[in-house]
């Protein structure tokens, strides 16, 4: 793999202000943002004055830990728009989560945000590697997603040329790889694993695709599948963080050079990890769940936004902004068998590990009487032996992550394929 360590020089000066000089201007942007929602947002100000609070407690950052969360459900609440802090006019474009249970979340954006964003995607871009003038393959979905357009400026911003292919049409993903020779590409890693699949499918060699570098992200991955990729592509394989309600794509970025967790860009937003169960602001070090408060947004500005994303925070190394740790997994996605908590990240890491399956997994729950029970569907590689391969990875799970779960073994391409955000759950137990 190439060395894509950015020039020294051409970093935005913000990666490396001081710890104190970065600090105050959080603390500065921080107090505006809280004047502007104060007066803005009803939702904010009648939280606020629930908590006895205004805008002037706050003189601290420390002094964030006074003010109220807000969750999901506040968003859901104030469907479509009244979460807005500026006339919807001056909202230049929405975008929306697909909205699994009931509404979808709304969020907007002003002319002014989508220009930070471009410049922090365009930061994230640079740290993963990728130049002025280089070609990049964006296939992450384009529409109400944050993904495919969030990427896309940060794409232009940077100087490079943008191929907006989007997500699914997977062979003609490979063709437009073979025939352009994009140096990066922007996609979910499991949807990668297709690109991986189709590639073999056409005979081609993946290790001699031109792309040097993945930037992947919008739903947990492990080491195991960096590894995975990496190795059968010949190319990096780093990792970008965002959600919607705190901007889309670009909130963190892995550095390419180190890939040693993502930096937030702390310039723009203050994280937190609290105890998901007290709320507690928990220290550096510890995990628990992210929280975020923008602090530039115009259009929808964030107070302590539970993102139910699990990490840790830690100091920053390559940049003066701290990291946080590959995220696990979401406590909504967590799994609760017979006490054990399971995570789809680390059936992933194990199915990963066995010689002889597909890196292709599916979790599925079923009742067994009156327990809940977890089945895994993997695909054994033709011509191995499948009977084995399915003991070892039962061992394994047991042995490592502490359960107890059968394994169904799948034909090739039996095994459901990720078009953007893998589905690794398929709750059955109301059906069985
Ligand atoms: O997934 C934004 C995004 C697009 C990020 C493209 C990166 C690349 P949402 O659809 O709102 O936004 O989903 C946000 O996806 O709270 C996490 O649970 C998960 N997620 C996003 N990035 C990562 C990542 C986009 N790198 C939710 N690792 C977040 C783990 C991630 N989970």
């Amino acid at each position: 793999m190439k060395d894509l360590t950015p020039a020294p020089g051409s970093l935005d000066p913000a990666e490396t202000l001081d710890r104190a000089d970065l600090e105050a201007l959080q603390l500065t942007r921080l107090r505006q943002t809280l004047q502007h929602v104060y007066a803005n947002v009803p939702l904010y100000r009648a939280k606020f004055d629930a908590a006895g609070i205004t805008p002037e407690t706050v003189t601290t950052l420390a002094d964030l830990a006074k003010l109220p969360f807000t969750t999901k459900d506040d968003l859901r609440q104030s469907y479509p728009f009244d979460m807005f802090a500026v006339p919807r006019e001056r909202i230049a474009r929405v975008h929306a989560s697909s909205g699994t249970t009931g509404k979808p979340t709304v969020v907007g954006y002003t002319a002014e945000d989508i220009d930070h964003w471009a410049d922090l995607v365009a930061r994230c871009l640079r740290a993963a590697g990728v130049r002025p003038g280089d070609l990049v393959h964006n296939a992450y979905g384009y529409g109400l997603f944050t993904g495919g357009l969030g990427a896309h400026y940060g794409i232009e911003r940077l100087g490079a040329t943008v191929i907006p292919m989007s997500g699914g049409q997977t062979a003609r993903q490979v063709q437009l790889i073979e025939d352009f020779r994009p140096k990066a590409i922007l996609v979910t890693p499991s949807y990668m694993l297709n690109i991986l699949e189709e590639y073999r499918h056409q005979g081609l060699d993946p290790r001699t695709c031109p792309l040097e570098v993945g930037i992947f992200g919008a739903e947990p991955w492990t080491p195991a599948m960096r590894a995975e990729i990496e190795t059968a592509f010949d190319m990096h394989a780093v990792d970008i963080y965002g959600l919607s309600e705190v901007m889309g794509p670009g909130v963190a970025q892995e550095c390419v050079d180190t890939k040693d967790g993502l930096h937030i860009w702390e310039d723009h937003f203050l994280p937190e990890v609290i105890d998901p169960k007290t709320g507690a602001v928990l220290p550096d070090g510890k995990e628990g769940e992210l929280v975020f408060t923008t602090l530039t947004k115009t259009g929808m500005p964030v107070i302590r936004y539970r993102t139910r994303d699990l990490t840790r925070l830690m100091p920053g190394t390559v940049r003066t902004h701290r990291r946080m740790q590959k995220v696990t997994g979401r406590s909504d996605d967590m799994i609760i068998l017979r006490g054990v908590n399971v995570f789809p990240t680390q059936i992933e890491e194990r199915v990963l590990a066995t010689p002889g399956l597909a890196p292709y997994f599916q979790i599925e729950l079923v009742k067994q009487g009156q327990m809940d029970a977890m089945r895994v569907h993997v695909e054994p590689l033709p011509g191995g032996d499948a009977e084995a391969c399915k003991q070892s990875l039962q061992k394994a799970i047991k042995d490592i992550v502490g359960v107890s779960c059968d394994i169904i073994a799948a034909d090739p391409g039996g095994v459901e394929r990720s078009q953007g955000k893998a589905r690794r759950v398929v709750d059955n137990r109301s059906k069985s």
